[in-house]
């Protein structure tokens, strides 16, 4: 049933309509039959892929994987066209899904969640929005994405740029000319390396700010088939189910041995193997100690180091473009496309800015140390306050009005990622303190939909009215997200893992790095132990359900 007033008494709010709030509501609508409300900031669907419409925007997952497995049919009626399946295509999908499920009557567009306050005397969840709505539903449900929160850098001057300017991350639907123009880029990143190769096709000039060399990995885009697509499609039961239980959501065979029990020639031949076929298995097929060990990850990092050398003609630029400050995939490990070698083109300039930094953004360009960039336009492809700003960019309050915000200063505490203690009946799809984007992004995302509507049908057939983290469950999962960190190399990077690209932010690794599996494994776990960990209470107006 449709809901639709904006004063409405509800049985759910979820905002955001990505895969995951997308997933969410058919789940609750048409499984539990609750009503639900979809907030949403957009005008359509799509989340992220909506907003990044950036050129060159493309996942970084293989397309036959980066899809939902829940319905069998939608699963075989969608044919993917190649490898990486681009913004638009994605788009596509995303809107395909909308329609075969019949979501948009539920979403409410262009409307922006701005305080969700939990009522006490009511046991209900009060939510506003920037359009004026104020609904009570007794279940909150995050779908925010982890990656929404845009940061464009506090630089001087930015205001009396005469240029266009622009953040990958909320890029114009009618998209930006670049014909014949000056373009700064500022932001090395996976939006800025699928970014500049495309924008330098185009435009007159590209100056590329770089602040931190990165480790990529080619793409291959043709090394996949249309045969190889549809053979997958046939076998789609066996991988869905395999990429349930992997570390990182792909179902690929990890490499059990370490890349120091090979001698060079053979580390150098199945690096180079892995090289020609390219994308995220050069991570798992390789070696087994690539994350962990750092003589190991040394050994990947030299030969990423040796390919840009190989690549990048002039030596000057191509040390500039050798990262040296942190391990290999220590940062989230970047797919690229003629990246290294679009800085062999004429039009193409590297500024390394630790070494000749910003200073202002003038009326005509950006001035650095060493002299001034005169540009048309300016992108920025800077990335996001990650994993909590979405939350903290909303008033949310708990329990005694205590602020979400405030709980999470020092950092996010959250119970599996799922729930925060003191925050009753709030759930949060891909949370920080779950693996989220440390994985295939729609694995964890149908995982974490799949057991939040469990809970809640659990909770109506048991007359049960509130769930909530206990706090001594919680306290646990934030010591065991640590602990699973330290043992990795994630903490040697500045990385955006950490809060380190947000000036002030806590150092703290967000996301959970034991893998998708084991996770899984932890949450069923969980459920099938009468939702372990969590505080659950009766009410008598559930019961009257
Ligand atoms: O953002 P980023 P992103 N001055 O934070 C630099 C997902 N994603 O939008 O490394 C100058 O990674 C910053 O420098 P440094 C994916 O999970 C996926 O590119 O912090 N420079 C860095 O170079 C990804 O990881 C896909 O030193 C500044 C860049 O800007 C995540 O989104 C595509 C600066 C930001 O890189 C975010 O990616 C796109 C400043 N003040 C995104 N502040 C696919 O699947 C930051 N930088 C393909």
């Amino acid at each position: 049933m449709t809901t639709d007033t904006s004063r409405a008494e509800l049985d759910a709010v979820v905002v955001g309509a990505g895969f995951s709030g997308m997933y969410m509501l058919h789940r609750l609508r048409d499984l539990l039959g609750l009503s639900v409300r979809v907030f949403e900031a957009g005008d359509d669907v799509g989340g992220t892929w909506y907003w990044n419409r950036y050129p060159g925007a493309r996942c970084d997952s293989e397309s036959y994987l980066y899809c939902f497995s829940f319905d069998e049919d939608l699963a075989q009626e969608w044919s993917w066209s190649g490898k990486y399946p681009e913004q638009p295509e994605i788009l596509r999908y995303l809107n395909h899904v909308a329609d075969r499920f019949d979501l948009r009557p539920d979403i409410r567009f262009g409307t922006r969640v701005t305080a969700a306050h939990f009522r006490e005397d009511l046991n209900r969840w009060e939510i506003e929005s920037d359009q004026g709505d104020r609904v009570l539903a007794r279940y909150f449900i995050t779908a925010i994405g982890c990656l929404s929160a845009g940061q464009v850098p506090n630089i001087e001057g930015l205001d009396g740029f005469e240029g266009d300017w622009y953040h990958t991350g909320a890029w114009p639907h009618e998209g930006v000319d670049f014909a014949g123009k000056r373009v700064g880029v500022v932001g090395t990143g996976s939006s800025g390396v699928q970014a500049i190769p495309v924008i330098a096709e185009q435009a007159g000039h590209v100056t590329v700010f770089q602040r931190t060399p990165q480790y990529m990995i080619p793409a291959r885009h043709g090394t996949v088939t249309r045969e190889f697509l549809e053979e997958a499609k046939r076998n789609y039961n066996e991988i869905f189910e395999k990429r349930r239980w992997t570390q990182s959501g792909f179902p690929f065979d990890p490499s059990e041995r370490s890349a120091l029990e090979v001698d060079d020639e053979e580390r150098r031949a199945i690096y180079e193997a892995a090289w020609e076929q390219g994308g995220f298995r050069f991570l798992s097929a390789t070696f087994s100690d690539i994350a962990l060990d750092r003589r190991a990850n040394d050994t990947a990092a030299e030969f990423v180091r040796s390919k840009i050398r190989d690549t990048v003609r002039d030596p000057e630029t191509a040390e500039k473009l050798v990262p040296r400050d942190h391990p290999f995939a220590s940062k989230r490990t970047l797919i690229d496309t003629n990246y290294y070698e679009t800085y062999n083109r004429e039009n193409v300039t590297l500024v390394d800015i630790r070494h000749d930094p910003i200073e202002e953004i003038t009326a005509s360009g950006i001035r650095t140390r060493d002299g001034d960039h005169d540009l048309d336009i300016i992108v920025f492809a800077t990335g996001y306050d990650a994993m909590t700003g979405p939350f903290t960019r909303i008033d949310i309050r708990g329990r005694g009005g205590a602020v979400l915000k405030e709980k999470w200063a020092e950092g996010p505490k959250t119970y599996l990622g799922l729930v925060s203690a003191g925050f009753p009946n709030m759930f949060m799809i891909t949370g920080p303190g779950s693996p989220s984007v440390l994985s295939n992004m729609p694995v964890s995302i149908e995982q974490h939909v799949e057991w939040i509507s469990d809970l809640v049908g659990h909770m109506l057939a048991s007359g049960l009215e509130v769930a909530e983290a206990a706090a001594e469950a919680e306290a646990e999962w934030v010591d065991h997200v640590n602990e699973v960190a330290s043992k990795t190399l994630y903490l040697l990077a500045d990385s955006w893992y950490l809060g380190a690209n947000i000036p002030g932010k806590p150092r703290v690794f967000m996301p959970y790095a034991g893998g998708v599996g084991n996770y899984r494994k932890r949450c069923d776990e969980v459920a099938a132990a009468g939702y372990e960990g969590f505080v659950l209470r009766g009410g008598e107006s559930v019961a009257a359900r």
